[in-house]
């Protein structure tokens, strides 16, 4: 998508005008993958812009630095403040967040050890990622020929740069096949994920998801969903799943922060059906939670 742009974007510890945010072109992390990032939202409710999750993000996006030896510089609590600083200075009523932390200009070469570390902030508002209309009717997805990054290998648990480029691969498939989206496989051929979703089956009114060790980003929107479905009193599990198990699925959902709670219509052309009642239920108790309609979940929520 196009992005609109807004006024500032933190970088490396203060605000700089959007346009004069850059990098060198030997940046580490633009030949090597070398960076990790987040993706937030933050929601317009009846007492002002609230992000989602914050802390909850800006600790696995710590987990993910630390997993590539990168010391972000900063705590959790103060890359919370910037997040706040940055939505604020923009005046933005709602947003989605980006922050990415990678190495920087120094030094060229596989080992990233030795190239500094940078931490940027942008924001900027981004509507539904599979549009509107996907959030009402659903959307036709198909099961990748490409595999699902392994835990050995690229880990999908750190949502590192370099993982985006199997996202990639896949997402370009499924486009040039006439698909919203491309559902990963891992080599055992167990479902994984979208390329930047997760991924939940309802069949017979029990809710499963495929488990962390199969090979995903453990989603925080995934997490939520799961909190959710259980105060609904909706029995949800986590087992692996085959792709035949989404061909003859009641209904079909993939949860992220950009897509939100997205109905699946048709796997490979297998037809799902419309958006089914414990997708549109999780869907709108999913809204009203993120937008501050429900107290149960108030700690969710985090004021600028
Ligand atoms: N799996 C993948 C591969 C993924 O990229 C995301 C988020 C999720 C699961 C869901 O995670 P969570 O957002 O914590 O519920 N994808 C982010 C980036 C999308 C993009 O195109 O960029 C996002 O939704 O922000």
């Amino acid at each position: 998508m196009a992005l609109p742009e807004v006024d500032y974007i933190w970088m490396d510890g203060k605000l700089v005008p959007w346009a004069d945010a850059k990098v060198h072109v030997l940046t580490h992390a633009l030949h090597y993958g070398t960076g990790v990032f987040e993706g937030i939202r933050c929601y317009a409710t009846a007492d002002g812009p609230a992000v989602f999750r914050l802390t909850e993000h800006m600790q696995r996006f710590d987990r993910s630095a630390r997993m590539l030896f990168m010391d972000l510089g900063y705590t959790v609590e103060q890359m919370v403040d910037a997040v706040k600083e940055t939505i604020r200075e923009n005046k933005l009523p709602a947003c989605y967040i980006r922050p990415i932390a990678f190495r920087g200009y120094g030094f060229m070469g596989v080992d990233p050890i030795t190239s500094p570390v940078q931490v940027a902030i942008a924001v900027w508002p981004w509507e539904a990622y599979l549009g509107e209309e996907a959030l009402v009717k659903g959307v036709d997805v198909g099961i990748s020929s490409w595999r699902q990054r392994s835990i050995n290998a690229t880990p999908p648990g750190i949502k590192s740069s370099a993982s985006y480029l199997n996202s990639g691969f896949a997402k370009i498939e499924a486009n040039r096949h006439g698909y919203a989206e491309g559902i990963m496989l891992n080599e055992a051929g167990h479902v994984c994920e979208g390329t930047g979703e997760n991924l939940f089956v309802v069949r017979d009114g029990v809710i499963s998801t495929p488990p962390v060790f199969d090979g995903i980003l453990e989603g925080i929107t995934r997490d939520s969903v799961m909190v959710i479905a259980d105060n609904l009193d909706y029995p949800v599990i986590e087992e692996s799943l085959v792709r035949t198990d989404l061909y003859t699925a009641d209904e079909i959902f993939m949860t992220g922060t950009a897509a939100e709670v997205v109905p699946v219509r048709s796997v490979d052309g297998h037809v799902i059906g419309d958006a089914g009642p414990v997708t549109l239920e999780l869907q709108k108790a999913y809204f009203e939670v993120v937008r501050g309609q429900n107290d149960d979940y108030k700690e969710w929520l985090e004021y600028l």
